[in-house]
């Protein structure tokens, strides 16, 4: 019964459970009554947890308590898999309780937190359960460290109810003597942090049930969901005066961009390391957590993906040579670069895209003599607020590019849907202005109490600085002329006009910058329509809500609110539109209506939830669109033409726009 409280019951604080004495750690057996009883009078609920069996959690307790846990390390991954069975094999949700409650306190908490999240999302007793809001259990993955002592002695001072939010400053990594820290906005937000942290949780790389790793185009999503990171990241660099990005490719040269992450680990109590401006990445000979890596094992997996790239075909685990086929090839190549346990020969291909993050990430520490652990780049919550992510995720997309440009252009044929024209394509604010974008900063709160042990309970709000746009609807005039109903499948994306030199982009540029801002299905009756789309509806975004959590979206067991289920993926709604500037940027705003019988899959959605499916697909279903991921971006222009008007067909349309940024910073609310 997905009811079934496995977290704190709906609308209750503080919750305590009731163990049985030998789930208690060895040292706390004798005591256990007394811990009990002093937790339980806080309580506002009890929840008895029965016996039903004891877990072997031998090889996840190789993990030391204190150590940070990162997916992207080999070792770390096995022993996520290991519990992960674990609670997977339980067999049913008594035994999974007892298992996790033994666990939970024997083993690492971010290992066991991850373990535990993927057996939830994956299980179909608890699949339809919402996970806790990450950021809530693990605050100091996200948050400036200063704030904590702040919010203890809030706490340790004033009642809950009365409590003040604890505002984090708006840019507290760095100063404006940094360009690279103009994007502070984008890389240290909460809701990114916390999407590619889900993104990640819903396709591990690896687990001992195969079935939790192939997940319906899993390699091509991963090349797809990056790449629509690295060209967001792009377009608000443009929006901030900075060029685009550029691609990690040398691995021997200086990286210019350091990073001074101010978060601490409240576990360890240590600092997340930092990265030096102009630091070079060096050899790993880290025994303890058996990382032996050298930059040449980087550089061959790179020379023998492009091979396949160049060759258009690949060497599988057999030795046998197999094509790279227009349909799959983008998926085979996905799964061996990031690499997932899919990789289809990993001796030969290795691990290049999960190894690259663990050599940048101990770059500071490569043989492990100052006994650090590794840096943001490490763990899939952190990663996104270094700039090295971007330009390591730049280098990885390079290289799935020089696929996609080997690959015939879109026909005519594959572009166009005869007898419909897109008429025109605009924008309408709240107020009231045409084709126009406006974004603004906003304050949102979140409740740090559940992450913080041993302050007085009750709430503790740490309050962000994010950005925001104002509401807007896109009317879409679309024409019918084949004489019959039609169905359409609406794709929006948006780009910068101009480049960093203030050039118009060309196209070959143009789709490698385009964002994906919705998809969506619409009835096309014979003669005019008028579709009309709120940015609320946005198919590659989650709510607001879901981010900050100002619902409580635990399920009831009712059907109203199974609807959030699942959706802790997706890119956050306050980010949906690029910044801008405050004198305006143009951008070219593209609708494209394909045929919708061609793109159709075919498969009930019910249960299921689909908000953000464009970047992180639907949870045991199909991708929900046949086109390849991209499309009609996802390749060269016919005859290689430059212009974007050579490349629209009549179903397609492209609108000027401007997104004009406004600086004045407002509450919870937007107003
Ligand atoms: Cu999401 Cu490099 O994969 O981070």
């Amino acid at each position: 019964n997905p009811s079934e409280p496995v977290f704190t019951p709906k609308g209750k604080q503080n919750a305590v459970f009731q163990v049985p004495d030998k789930f208690l750690e060895d040292k706390y057996q004798n005591i256990g009554s007394d811990i009990q009883s002093r937790f339980g009078e806080e309580a506002e609920v009890t929840i008895p947890v029965r016996d039903a069996g004891i877990p072997n959690i031998k090889v996840a307790s190789e993990l030391d308590k204190q150590d940070n846990f990162s997916l992207f390390i080999p070792r770390h991954r096995k022993l996520a898999s290991a519990l992960t069975d674990v609670f997977l094999k339980a067999r049913d949700i008594d035994q999974l309780q007892s298992y996790a409650v033994y666990a939970r306190d024997r083993v690492n908490g971010q290992l066991f937190n991850y373990a535990l999240s993927v057996a939830l999302l994956h299980r179909p007793d608890t699949k339809d359960l919402n996970l806790p809001l990450f950021v809530e259990s693990f605050p100091s993955k996200f948050i400036d460290s200063r704030s904590f002592g702040r919010a203890r002695e809030e706490a340790n001072v004033v009642q809950p109810g009365s409590r003040r939010p604890i505002v984090i400053p708006r840019d507290y990594t760095a100063s404006d003597l940094e360009p690279e820290h103009r994007l502070w906005y984008f890389r240290e937000d909460l809701g990114i942090n916390l999407h590619h942290w889900h993104w990640h949780l819903v396709y591990p790389f690896e687990s001992s049930d195969i079935n939790i790793v192939r997940k319906d185009r899993r390699g091509e999503l991963f090349y797809y969901m990056h790449e629509q990171i690295v060209a967001r990241y792009n377009f608000e660099r443009l929006c901030n005066n900075l060029p685009r990005t550029a691609p990690l490719s040398d691995f021997r040269a200086f990286i210019p961009e350091g990073y001074f992450p101010k978060l601490d680990s409240l576990i360890a109590s240590r600092s997340w390391p930092a990265r030096q401006t102009n630091a070079v990445l060096q050899n790993l000979n880290r025994t303890l957590d058996q990382v032996v890596l050298q930059i040449t094992d980087l550089e061959r997996w790179r020379e023998r993906f492009m091979d396949a790239v160049n060759q258009m075909a690949y060497v599988d685990a057999r030795g046998q040579r197999r094509a790279l086929e227009e349909q799959t090839g983008i998926d085979v190549l996905g799964d061996m670069m990031e690499a997932s346990l899919l990789t289809p020969n990993s001796n030969y291909y290795g691990d290049l895209h999960n190894m690259g993050h663990v050599i940048i990430s101990y770059q500071h520490d490569p043989d492990h003599r100052h006994l650090e652990s590794f840096g943001v780049m490490g763990d899939s919550a952190t990663a996104m607020r270094d700039p090295i992510f971007y330009r390591w995720h730049q280098a990885i997309d390079d290289m799935f590019n020089e696929y996609k440009i080997r690959l015939p252009p879109y026909t005519v044929q594959q572009l166009s849907y005869p007898g419909i024209t897109v008429a025109s394509v605009g924008v309408q604010l709240e107020n009231g202005r045409n084709n126009q974008f406006h974004t603004f900063w906003q304050q949102s709160d979140i409740n740090l109490s559940k992450g913080m042990d041993f302050v007085p309970r009750g709430d503790v709000f740490a309050r962000f600085t994010h950005l925001q746009h104002i509401p807007y609807n896109l009317t879409i005039q679309v024409n019918n002329d084949s004489g019959a109903p039609k169905l359409g499948m609406v794709r929006v994306f948006m780009a910068p006009l101009a480049d960093e030199r203030n050039q118009q982009m060309l196209f070959r540029d143009l789709r490698r910058n385009m964002i994906e801002l919705d998809k969506f299905v619409a009835n096309l009756r014979p003669g005019q329509n008028t579709l009309r789309r709120r940015s609320v509806e946005s198919t590659v975004t989650i709510p607001y809500e879901r981010t900050f959590r100002n619902l409580d979206t635990r399920p009831t067991g009712g059907q109203g609110e199974q609807q959030f289920n699942f959706c802790g993926c997706g890119w956050p709604h306050h980010m949906l539109i690029p910044k801008g500037t405050t004198q305006g940027i143009r951008a070219q705003l593209f609708v494209m209506v394909s045929n919708y019988e061609q793109d159709r899959v075919n498969q009930d959605l019910g249960g299921t939830c689909s908000d953000a499916a464009s970047y992180c697909g639907i949870r045991d279903r199909l991708y929900p669109d046949r086109r390849h991921m991209g499309y009609p971006f996802d390749r060269i222009n016919r005859q290689g033409a430059d212009a974007l008007a050579s490349f629209l067909t009549p179903n397609m349309r492209v609108q000027d726009v401007m997104i004009i940024h406004n600086d004045r910073v407002s509450g919870p609310t937007g107003q």
